[in-house]
């Protein structure tokens, strides 16, 4: 039987005919109010923390979310006609479609920036989250980038903000002046003490502007840590059909990821708090042992496989983990390199963890393109490999196997350099004048990627990681499949 009520859209009004298969909020969604602003409504945001957050207003409907979105405007038109509502589709063994009520605003800033900042200013607006990326934070080193042409243009017109930090801060400045209790600014992106950096990079934000205000947030504002974990593919067509097919109404931006989801944070709020231990989340005093594993076990492994799976031709991770060689390289990767270098939380064994992550990278029902993973390689590998590498340095342990994943993205900068295909990187101008330039000859390649301090410092002087770099470059050749693979067994035969 055909379903499909032509033309129909998901929306409050088509809610209540969905077929029974497909999960609906648990609560009226015309019923909650406004408690969280979240900055980056992409995907990842809305396969995880709305998620979680569907589950609190079922029992408290004073925590909805509204959605930002800073740079485009996709994610706003196509889900306010659906009052907020999507699909989300959890891909296991026995998968199933869930409709998502959590968000009930969403406000694209480029046109909606009043109304924003006037939320942000909002008493009951208790929390702010943010997945912005790692780049989105506008750092350098360990503090904001102050170079940065979103940092200039915000610390020039604060009350007309473009950044994640010039919004998070002007909803703070407006609250101060107010006398509005301030909320609490939650990051859930993949970064190293991401509530550490963002606090740092606010407060010197803030202290750009106005000493009194940045001492008064630096007392009252409290930028929590959290880690966050489940694997989200980016919407393809053969989930827009599936959907299409499933729900019986039309879906303009359906979204999936995998059955697991783990979402750790530091319990540490100025404000109120919604109930998040009743709904799965480990809260939690000291987050930065779980925040290590997942970066560096999950996200380096992510990370190895998307260059050198992308070198060698493969598209996906369940290709890759396909592939012997690769497979057996980043196990080994995981196993023998990066658990013993990092210290683990109480009571998590390495093992069990890292079968759980190979199992999740096999699973049959999700099909992660490389390339996706492959985006961002300038912001991602200091947080999930080379910060690995500094420390089996420190502990006198062997960086060869490490440097591989490395010298990958430099030939995979390279080789899409010389294709003529830009990167999906913020430092993708400097990175392709590196890439066209190589020559091939590792001493050289690796110089001219050491300059880059913004990738490699404080490793760019570092002889040993020099020396094995150069290594790790010259086996991998020309960066050709069967050079790559070869390269890869010799090393777990190593
Ligand atoms: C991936 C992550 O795209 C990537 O860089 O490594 O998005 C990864 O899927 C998530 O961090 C898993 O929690």
């Amino acid at each position: 039987m055909d379903r499909q009520q032509h033309g129909a859209r998901l929306s409050a009004q088509t809610l209540g005919a969905l077929p029974p298969s497909v999960q609906r909020p648990a609560y009226d969604i015309t019923q909650t109010r406004l408690g969280i602003v979240h900055i980056g409504a992409g995907a990842f945001h809305r396969a995880h923390q709305a998620v979680y957050l569907d589950d609190v207003l079922a029992q408290h409907p004073d925590w909805a979310i509204c959605g930002v979105s800073l740079h485009s405007r996709d994610v706003r038109d196509a889900l306010q006609p659906q009052d907020g509502l999507y699909a989300l589709a959890l891909l296991g063994q026995e998968s199933h479609l869930r409709v998502i009520g959590s968000i009930r605003e969403l406000l694209w800033a480029k046109e909606d920036a009043a109304l924003v900042l006037s939320r942000l200013a909002e008493p009951q607006v208790r929390l702010v989250t943010l997945t912005v990326t790692e780049k989105g934070y506008c750092l350098a080193g360990d503090g904001l980038d102050l170079s940065h042409p979103d940092i200039v243009h915000d610390l020039a017109t604060p009350h007309a903000p473009r950044s994640a930090i010039g919004y998070v801060v002007a909803g703070l400045h407006r609250r101060w002046q107010q006398g509005v209790a301030p909320y609490t600014v939650l990051s859930c992106d993949n970064l190293a003490a991401n509530g550490h950096r963002l606090r740092r990079a606010a407060l010197q934000f803030a202290g750009s502007l106005d000493k009194t205000f940045a001492t008064w947030m630096e007392d009252h504002v409290a930028f929590p840590c959290s880690m966050v974990d489940s694997i989200t593919p980016a919407t393809d067509d053969a989930l827009r059909e599936r959907v299409r097919g499933e729900l019986g109404v039309d879906d303009a931006w359906p979204i999936q990821r995998e059955l697991y989801t783990q979402w750790v944070v530091e319990d540490r709020f100025c404000n109120e708090r919604p109930p998040l231990e009743h709904v799965g989340v480990t809260l939690s005093t000291d987050i930065a042992g779980y925040d290590r594993a997942k970066l560096r076990l999950l996200n380096g492994a992510h990370s190895s496989l998307a260059y050198l799976g992308s070198l060698m031709d493969l598209d996906s991770v369940g290709d890759a983990m396909a592939n012997g060689a690769l497979c057996g390289f980043v196990e080994q990767l995981m196993r023998s390199h990066i658990a013993p270098a990092i210290a683990l939380p109480d009571g998590m064994n390495a093992n069990p963890y890292i079968d759980a992550i190979l199992e999740r990278f096999r699973n049959p029902s999700i099909r992660h393109r490389l390339s996706q993973i492959a985006w961002d390689g300038s912001q991602k590998l200091p947080v999930r490999l080379l910060s690995t590498i500094g420390e089996s340095l420190a502990l006198g342990r062997n960086i060869d196997a490490l440097c591989l994943p490395i010298a990958a993205w430099m030939h995979f900068v390279r080789r899409q350099a010389t294709r003529g295909v830009a990167l999906i990187d913020p430092m993708n101008d400097v990175l392709t004048a590196i890439g066209v330039a190589c020559t091939g000859n590792a001493a050289g390649d690796v110089a001219a990627f050491m300059a880059l301090d913004a990738v490699f410092a404080p490793l760019s002087d570092d002889t040993r990681f020099i020396g094995a770099l150069r290594h790790a470059y010259a086996v991998l050749g020309e960066g050709t499949p069967h050079v790559v693979e070869r390269a890869l067994s010799d090393a777990c035969a190593a």
